[in-house]
């Protein structure tokens, strides 16, 4: 790496000693720069990378809340808004038992880049807590939410900062989130939060958007092989929002998904997965994905198994961060896999994305594949701006010109540089240029 990046990572990682996770997003970003560093001096002169890499504000909080029994629990709250450069921080929100500072600014920082490549006006921020939702009751979910935006409430608006769902929220917890921030404010100001039920100002496609968003990704790769996603043999980790929407438009192309996992392990369903069946265990019940084997025949359950032991033609992982790794890759590879579209967040170790670049696969970074959550979210909050509900069809049909334009972006800076098959490259470069331009021109603020 060139001495000013390098300088950079070792001042990063001496003074966020203890999160590897934000390290490895930071690192994988910076390393793909250095051509650009080189050429463009003002990046340096400017002091661009370090103040793209220090939050402008992270909030951390109490959370107390009284559980089904009377007993008081306490968990903790973050808010990173890490760059308003292109608009309102915007990024979701996390609930999950593993939820700490450095998973946040991990997520915060990609997020930076990948709404900077949807071309709309959000910059980038995430938060959550390491509440656990699992058996939860829903009115233990409700007094959590209740607690948690009494804390945040005071930080958020339409033009400063505007969450959403991630791992563990969903449109449940958005709508109880928005109830007491109306509540609170006493304003019914829409544009606050996304991904609301449709009937409170959510936008058509919204829900759909991140796994949609990922196969309309995936079919732009293809097409530049003349190929196309129908006929393939796919595997899909988690079965959460992002990937059952991208299993429900692999199967709409003609694609057959062999495989879905929630944490517990995994189904093998060869005949293709019945994502109705899925839904209603993993949506509605709330259930284990194991329940899923005993009602169809043929298929079978892996406990504590990942889904890449499968053979697949494509994997999309869905689930969390770093769920692929070396090992995992060289055997889908032996398998005859021919390329990793990331629906979640880094969910491949950069070992793995090494080997999967070293053999020539697609591979599609989920800053570039999974921005069509985000992406419809910015939609989202057009729609409530001008008192407007736009067709299915019409968030559909912008969604997918957001993600063709992403992979034209990501394949004109790659060709550019001569890696024409590195969208990681493309992908970051194209996000930075944007951001970059729009430091320099504040001035020093
Ligand atoms: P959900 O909570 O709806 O689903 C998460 C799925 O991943 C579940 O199947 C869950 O299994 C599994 N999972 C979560 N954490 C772990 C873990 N530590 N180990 C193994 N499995 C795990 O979340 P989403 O579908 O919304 O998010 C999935 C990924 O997509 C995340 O990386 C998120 O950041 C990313 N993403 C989400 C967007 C959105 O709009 N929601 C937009 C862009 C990216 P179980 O049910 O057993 O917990
Ligand atoms: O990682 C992501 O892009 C999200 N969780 C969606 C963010 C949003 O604001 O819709």
């Amino acid at each position: 790496m060139k001495e000013y990046p390098k300088t950079l990572i070792d001042r990063l990682e001496k003074r966020n000693n203890s999160q590897p996770l934000f390290i490895q997003a930071v690192n994988e970003v910076f390393e793909s720069l250095e051509p650009i560093i080189g050429e463009n001096p003002d990046i340096e002169t400017y002091s661009i990378l370090e103040r793209i890499s220090e939050p402008e504000r992270q909030i951390m909080f109490r959370v107390c809340w009284m559980d089904d029994n009377g007993k008081i629990q306490v968990n903790r709250g973050y808010r990173v808004g890490f760059s308003s450069v292109l608009g309102p921080y915007k990024g979701g929100l996390r609930f999950h038992p593993t939820v700490r500072l450095d998973v946040i600014k991990f997520l915060a920082f990609e997020q930076i880049f990948k709404n900077s490549l949807t071309g709309l006006a959000i910059g980038g921020g995430k938060g959550g807590s390491d509440f656990n939702p699992k058996g939860k009751s829903d009115n233990e979910i409700m007094r959590f939410c209740q607690a948690f935006m009494t804390e945040l409430y005071h930080f958020l608006g339409e033009n400063t900062d505007v969450p959403a769902g991630d791992i563990g929220v969903g449109s449940r917890e958005i709508g109880y989130l928005f109830g007491q921030y109306k509540r609170l404010t006493k304003r019914f100001e829409q544009g606050v939060l996304t991904g609301k039920q449709v009937g409170l100002g959510g936008s058509l496609v919204r829900k759909e958007a991140t796994g949609f968003g990922a196969v309309y990704f995936a079919e732009e790769m293809l097409k530049r092989k003349k190929d196309s996603v129908k006929g393939k043999t796919c595997v899909v980790s988690g079965s959460g929002n992002v990937a059952l929407y991208c299993a429900r438009k692999l199967e709409d192309l003609g694609a057959t998904v062999v495989a879905m996992s929630d944490s517990s392990g995994s189904i093998h369903d060869p005949n293709g997965v019945d994502l109705d069946l899925v839904r209603s265990i993993k949506e509605v019940d709330r259930a284990r994905i194991d329940t899923y084997a005993p009602h169809k025949p043929g298929s079978k359950f892996f406990p504590d198994k990942k889904v890449w032991q499968f053979k697949c033609d494509l994997a999309f992982p869905c689930a969390t961060q770093n769920e692929l790794d070396g090992d995992e890759v060289k055997t889908l590879i032996d398998n005859g896999c021919l390329g990793v579209i990331e629906g979640a967040n880094m969910p491949t170790t950069p070992e793995a994305v090494g080997v999967l670049q070293e053999k020539g696969l697609l591979f599609a970074p989920g800053k570039a594949a999974n921005a069509g959550g985000v992406a419809v979210s910015a939609l989202e909050m057009q729609q409530n701006a001008s008192l407007q509900s736009w067709s299915f069809k019409e968030v559909d049909s912008r969604l997918q010109e957001i993600m063709a334009a992403i992979h034209h972006d990501c394949v004109h800076w790659a060709e550019k540089y001569r890696r024409p098959n590195d969208y990681v490259f493309g992908a970051n470069v194209a996000g930075f240029l944007r951001i970059a331009d729009g430091v320099k021109a504040y001035g020093v603020i």
